[in-house]
């Protein structure tokens, strides 16, 4: 198979540094310039325009430059080749290390701490150890689980839980439907790392937050969600902070992302806000990883970290 032309399609994760590490091995057009382009054989995107791909006769196959898909299922005309998401050790990394500082920032009283410094106040919540608390990630797939393992390593009881069983050493496992309340009784500070699928919009409600556990050193339960803003209801959130259903919050995703300024969460004393940053997506890293696919590809070999799209992840 012949060397294929890429068309990069990226509106994020500063374009021009994608552009120069893929074009030092391949020929690359930016959209819209090759958007009927017969010669283009890969897309490399994020956020890209919809209907964008629907006029490339040769287009093999799309890379999507994030571990999510979700904003390439929002095309409406994509095409049916192959779609490549992003599996990296890198990202993986990026990910578990805003997970445990989040889990252990909300375990050992930061918010408090803050809240008490400029007041000059010198008092000390009672401490706790981590096996007192469950963390239970919802999304045990390859973030969700390189997290369990260091929250496990740290002594934290850790619960998961996916769309099919997936059993893990050390870690109480649920699964589907069925799995989730018992899920989430048992479950202290709940993870979300899933992707946006039809059946996980909106799943982080006020009827799911109402169903977390509350007997802990923590004083109530707490929500991280680092995986996409649809899945939660922001409005649903502030609820259960100013009601006591959740005592804290990390979000670092957001319904609507940059989250507007007239967001109630920007202000809320019992919120920590990142902007989309918990695991940032590095050419430098990832580059190298694409373009080794496409020369396999192109000698005959499979591609790895296909999308299912059935599931829609
Ligand atoms: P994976 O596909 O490896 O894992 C997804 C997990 O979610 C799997 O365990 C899967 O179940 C589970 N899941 C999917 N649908 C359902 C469902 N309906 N019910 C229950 N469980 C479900 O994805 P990654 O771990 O690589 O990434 C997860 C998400 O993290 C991404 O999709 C992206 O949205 C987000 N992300 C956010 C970043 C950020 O900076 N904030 C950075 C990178 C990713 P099963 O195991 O049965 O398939
Ligand atoms: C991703 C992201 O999906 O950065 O990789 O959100």
């Amino acid at each position: 198979m012949e060397k294929g032309k890429i068309l990069l399609a990226v509106t994020a994760f500063h374009p021009q540094r994608w552009h120069q590490l893929l074009a030092a091995e391949r020929e690359v057009v930016l959209e819209p310039a090759g958007a009927n382009d017969p010669s283009i054989a890969y897309a490399v995107v994020w956020k890209h325009k919809p209907n964008l791909l629907s006029g490339l006769p040769n287009l093999r196959a799309i890379f999507s430059v994030g571990a999510g898909v979700d904003h390439i299922f929002a095309d409406p005309g994509l095409p049916g080749v192959p779609i490549v998401r992003v599996v990296a050790d890198n990202l993986t990394q990026y990910m578990t290390e805003y997970v445990v500082w989040r889990v252990l920032d909300h375990h050992r009283h930061g918010m408090l701490y803050r809240a008490q410094q400029p007041k000059k106040i010198w008092h000390e919540p009672p401490q706790r150890p981590a096996g007192d608390i469950s963390v239970g990630i919802m999304g045990l797939g390859h973030l969700g689980r390189a997290a369990a393992s260091v929250l496990l390593s740290l002594g934290f009881a850790v619960n998961g839980w996916s769309r099919t069983e997936r059993p893990m050493k050390g870690v109480s496992t649920y699964a589907g439907e069925a799995g989730l309340i018992p899920f989430l009784n048992a479950t202290d500070i709940l993870v979300v790392l899933l992707p946006l699928t039809p059946q996980t919009q909106g799943i982080v409600n006020y009827g799911l937050l109402k169903e977390l556990r509350r007997r802990n050193g923590l004083g109530g339960a707490v929500l991280i969600n680092a995986g996409r803003g649809r899945l939660q209801k922001d409005a649903d959130i502030v609820r259960a902070l100013d009601d006591g259903t959740l005592k804290e919050a990390s979000l670092d995703v957001f319904e609507v992302e940059p989250l507007p300024k007239t967001s109630p969460l920007w202000s809320h004393p019992k919120v920590f806000i990142t902007p989309h940053a918990a695991a940032t997506s590095d050419p430098a890293h990832l580059v190298p990883a694409m373009l080794r696919q496409m020369d396999a590809f192109e000698r005959g070999e499979k591609l790895e970290n296909l999308v299912d799209r059935e599931a829609g992840y």
